[in-house]
Protein backbone atom coordinates (compact mmCIF):
# COMPACT_ATOMS: atom_id res chain seq x y z
CA UNK A 1 0.00 0.00 0.00
CA UNK A 2 1.26 3.61 -1.15
CA UNK A 3 1.32 6.18 1.25
CA UNK A 4 2.78 9.08 -1.13
CA UNK A 5 0.76 12.00 -2.23
CA UNK A 6 1.03 14.20 -4.90
CA UNK A 7 3.44 17.07 -4.16
CA UNK A 8 2.08 18.78 -6.96
CA UNK A 9 -1.41 19.01 -5.93
CA UNK A 10 -2.36 21.90 -3.80
CA UNK A 11 -3.93 21.46 -0.13
CA UNK A 12 -6.44 23.79 0.00
CA UNK A 13 -9.29 24.17 -2.36
CA UNK A 14 -12.56 26.06 -2.14
CA UNK A 15 -13.37 29.60 -1.43
CA UNK A 16 -12.56 31.32 2.72
CA UNK A 17 -16.61 30.42 2.90
CA UNK A 18 -18.40 27.45 0.98
CA UNK A 19 -20.86 29.00 -1.65
CA UNK A 20 -23.16 27.42 -3.51
CA UNK A 21 -24.44 24.81 -3.87
CA UNK A 22 -22.80 24.44 -0.59
CA UNK A 23 -22.93 23.16 1.88
CA UNK A 24 -25.23 20.59 0.17
CA UNK A 25 -26.68 17.41 2.83
CA UNK A 26 -27.47 14.44 1.82
CA UNK A 27 -29.01 11.50 3.92
CA UNK A 28 -28.88 7.83 3.47
CA UNK A 29 -28.04 4.13 4.71
CA UNK A 30 -24.51 2.30 4.01
CA UNK A 31 -24.81 -0.27 2.15
CA UNK A 32 -22.67 -3.11 0.45
CA UNK A 33 -20.35 -2.07 -2.41
CA UNK A 34 -18.03 -3.85 -4.92
CA UNK A 35 -16.60 -5.18 -1.73
CA UNK A 36 -12.60 -3.73 -3.31
CA UNK A 37 -12.53 -0.55 -1.21
CA UNK A 38 -10.72 -1.87 1.70
CA UNK A 39 -8.94 -5.04 -0.02
CA UNK A 40 -7.16 -3.31 -2.89
CA UNK A 41 -6.86 0.15 -1.81
CA UNK A 42 -6.86 0.41 2.14
CA UNK A 43 -9.33 2.99 1.78
CA UNK A 44 -12.49 1.30 3.39
CA UNK A 45 -15.83 3.86 1.31
CA UNK A 46 -19.20 3.48 2.99
CA UNK A 47 -20.92 3.23 -0.13
CA UNK A 48 -24.70 5.31 -0.25
CA UNK A 49 -27.61 3.90 -1.35
CA UNK A 50 -29.59 4.78 -4.45
CA UNK A 51 -31.89 7.41 -2.98
CA UNK A 52 -28.83 9.51 -1.38
CA UNK A 53 -27.38 8.99 -4.95
CA UNK A 54 -30.63 10.15 -6.05
CA UNK A 55 -30.77 13.06 -4.25
CA UNK A 56 -27.30 14.20 -4.95
CA UNK A 57 -27.19 13.49 -9.14
CA UNK A 58 -30.00 16.32 -8.84
CA UNK A 59 -27.34 18.73 -7.49
CA UNK A 60 -23.95 17.98 -7.60
CA UNK A 61 -21.49 16.73 -10.89
CA UNK A 62 -19.36 13.23 -10.69
CA UNK A 63 -16.01 14.06 -8.74
CA UNK A 64 -14.62 14.28 -5.67
CA UNK A 65 -15.77 16.18 -2.52
CA UNK A 66 -14.59 17.34 1.23
CA UNK A 67 -17.20 17.61 3.72
CA UNK A 68 -18.38 16.40 7.83
CA UNK A 69 -20.06 12.99 7.83
CA UNK A 70 -21.82 11.27 11.05
CA UNK A 71 -23.00 8.07 11.49
CA UNK A 72 -25.38 6.21 13.60
CA UNK A 73 -27.25 8.63 16.17
CA UNK A 74 -27.60 12.52 15.43
CA UNK A 75 -25.57 13.94 18.25
CA UNK A 76 -23.22 11.46 17.90
CA UNK A 77 -19.12 12.45 16.42
CA UNK A 78 -19.08 14.20 13.31
CA UNK A 79 -15.68 13.41 11.36
CA UNK A 80 -13.96 14.51 8.02
CA UNK A 81 -14.90 12.94 4.90
CA UNK A 82 -13.79 12.52 1.10
CA UNK A 83 -16.49 11.54 -1.16
CA UNK A 84 -16.54 10.12 -4.63
CA UNK A 85 -19.49 10.22 -6.89
CA UNK A 86 -19.21 9.14 -10.14
CA UNK A 87 -19.01 6.10 -12.18
CA UNK A 88 -15.44 4.61 -11.14
CA UNK A 89 -13.40 4.73 -14.68
CA UNK A 90 -10.63 2.99 -13.20
CA UNK A 91 -12.62 -0.03 -12.28
CA UNK A 92 -14.93 0.60 -15.37
CA UNK A 93 -18.37 0.37 -12.95
CA UNK A 94 -21.42 0.07 -14.78
CA UNK A 95 -23.75 1.94 -12.74
CA UNK A 96 -23.44 5.23 -10.45
CA UNK A 97 -21.95 5.24 -7.49
CA UNK A 98 -21.27 7.78 -4.11
CA UNK A 99 -18.76 6.14 -1.55
CA UNK A 100 -17.40 7.83 1.93
CA UNK A 101 -14.08 7.48 2.99
CA UNK A 102 -14.70 8.49 6.89
CA UNK A 103 -11.35 9.78 8.28
CA UNK A 104 -10.93 8.35 10.99
CA UNK A 105 -10.16 4.40 12.32
CA UNK A 106 -13.01 2.22 13.25
CA UNK A 107 -12.91 -0.79 14.83
CA UNK A 108 -16.08 -2.32 13.03
CA UNK A 109 -17.71 -2.82 9.64
CA UNK A 110 -21.27 -0.29 10.16
CA UNK A 111 -23.19 -1.61 7.28
CA UNK A 112 -26.97 -0.65 7.49
CA UNK A 113 -26.47 2.19 9.65
CA UNK A 114 -27.88 5.80 8.47
CA UNK A 115 -25.02 8.23 7.23
CA UNK A 116 -25.72 11.80 6.94
CA UNK A 117 -23.11 13.71 4.72
CA UNK A 118 -22.13 17.60 4.32
CA UNK A 119 -20.61 18.18 1.17
CA UNK A 120 -18.15 21.64 1.46
CA UNK A 121 -16.70 21.39 -1.90
CA UNK A 122 -15.23 20.05 -4.77
CA UNK A 123 -12.02 18.53 -5.15
CA UNK A 124 -11.30 17.57 -8.19
CA UNK A 125 -13.22 15.29 -11.65
CA UNK A 126 -13.03 11.16 -11.93
CA UNK A 127 -9.98 10.38 -13.66
CA UNK A 128 -8.79 7.22 -15.11
CA UNK A 129 -5.34 5.74 -13.81
CA UNK A 130 -2.74 4.14 -15.58
CA UNK A 131 -2.30 1.76 -12.10
CA UNK A 132 -3.82 1.34 -9.27
CA UNK A 133 -0.90 3.19 -7.43
CA UNK A 134 -1.56 6.33 -8.92
CA UNK A 135 -5.24 6.16 -8.19
CA UNK A 136 -3.99 5.53 -4.27
CA UNK A 137 -1.21 8.71 -4.37
CA UNK A 138 -4.27 11.08 -5.78
CA UNK A 139 -6.78 9.41 -2.95
CA UNK A 140 -4.26 9.89 -0.45
CA UNK A 141 -3.86 13.31 -1.72
CA UNK A 142 -7.17 13.87 -1.45
CA UNK A 143 -7.69 12.90 1.81
CA UNK A 144 -4.86 15.69 3.04
CA UNK A 145 -6.71 18.45 0.73
CA UNK A 146 -9.92 17.38 2.65
CA UNK A 147 -8.08 17.72 6.37
CA UNK A 148 -6.58 21.11 5.55
CA UNK A 149 -9.67 22.80 3.72
CA UNK A 150 -11.25 22.17 6.59
CA UNK A 151 -9.17 23.38 9.05
CA UNK A 152 -10.68 26.87 8.00
CA UNK A 153 -12.85 28.56 10.35
CA UNK A 154 -16.36 28.81 7.99
CA UNK A 155 -15.80 25.29 7.49
CA UNK A 156 -14.94 23.98 10.87
CA UNK A 157 -18.37 25.40 12.24
CA UNK A 158 -20.45 23.55 9.98
CA UNK A 159 -20.13 20.74 12.30
CA UNK A 160 -22.59 22.18 14.21
CA UNK A 161 -24.83 21.64 11.46
CA UNK A 162 -28.23 21.01 11.78
CA UNK A 163 -28.19 17.90 9.55
CA UNK A 164 -25.97 16.49 13.00
CA UNK A 165 -28.33 17.49 15.69
P1 LIG B 1 -17.75 -2.11 0.15
O1 LIG B 1 -17.30 -2.45 -1.23
O2 LIG B 1 -18.80 -3.05 0.67
O3 LIG B 1 -18.16 -0.68 0.29
P2 LIG B 1 -15.25 -1.40 1.44
O4 LIG B 1 -14.03 -2.24 1.30
O5 LIG B 1 -15.33 -0.11 0.69
O6 LIG B 1 -16.46 -2.35 1.08
O7 LIG B 1 -15.46 -1.14 2.98
C1 LIG B 1 -16.49 -0.28 3.36
C2 LIG B 1 -17.03 -0.59 4.73
O8 LIG B 1 -15.98 -0.50 5.71
C3 LIG B 1 -18.04 0.46 5.14
O9 LIG B 1 -19.33 0.12 4.68
C4 LIG B 1 -17.93 0.43 6.66
O10 LIG B 1 -18.83 -0.53 7.17
C5 LIG B 1 -16.50 0.01 6.93
N1 LIG B 1 -15.58 1.09 7.32
C6 LIG B 1 -14.67 0.96 8.34
N2 LIG B 1 -13.94 2.08 8.49
C7 LIG B 1 -14.38 2.96 7.55
C8 LIG B 1 -14.01 4.31 7.22
N3 LIG B 1 -13.03 4.96 7.90
N4 LIG B 1 -14.67 4.92 6.22
C9 LIG B 1 -15.65 4.26 5.55
N5 LIG B 1 -16.04 3.00 5.81
C10 LIG B 1 -15.42 2.34 6.81
N1 LIG C 1 -12.10 5.93 -8.78
C1 LIG C 1 -11.71 6.24 -10.01
O1 LIG C 1 -11.81 5.42 -10.92
N2 LIG C 1 -11.21 7.50 -10.31
C2 LIG C 1 -11.06 8.45 -9.36
O2 LIG C 1 -10.61 9.56 -9.66
C3 LIG C 1 -11.44 8.12 -8.01
N3 LIG C 1 -11.30 9.03 -7.01
C4 LIG C 1 -11.65 8.68 -5.73
C5 LIG C 1 -11.47 9.60 -4.69
C6 LIG C 1 -11.81 9.27 -3.39
C7 LIG C 1 -11.60 10.28 -2.30
C8 LIG C 1 -12.34 7.99 -3.09
C9 LIG C 1 -12.70 7.61 -1.69
C10 LIG C 1 -12.53 7.07 -4.11
C11 LIG C 1 -12.18 7.40 -5.44
N4 LIG C 1 -12.34 6.51 -6.49
C12 LIG C 1 -11.97 6.83 -7.76
C13 LIG C 1 -13.12 5.30 -6.26
C14 LIG C 1 -12.33 4.10 -6.06
O3 LIG C 1 -12.12 3.55 -7.34
C15 LIG C 1 -13.23 3.24 -5.21
O4 LIG C 1 -13.05 3.55 -3.88
C16 LIG C 1 -13.03 1.80 -5.52
O5 LIG C 1 -13.92 1.50 -6.57
C17 LIG C 1 -13.31 0.94 -4.39
O6 LIG C 1 -14.68 0.89 -4.09
MG1 LIG D 1 -16.95 0.94 -0.48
Amino acid sequence: MSIKINPDRPLLVGPEKPHEPFPFALEGTVVKGYGRGSKQLGIPTANLSDEAIATMASGLETGVYYGWTQIGERGSTVYPMVMSLGWNPYFKNEQRSAEVHIIHEFPDDFYGISIRVLVLGFIRPEQNYPNLDALITDIRTDIEVAKQSLARTHYTELKEHGLFA
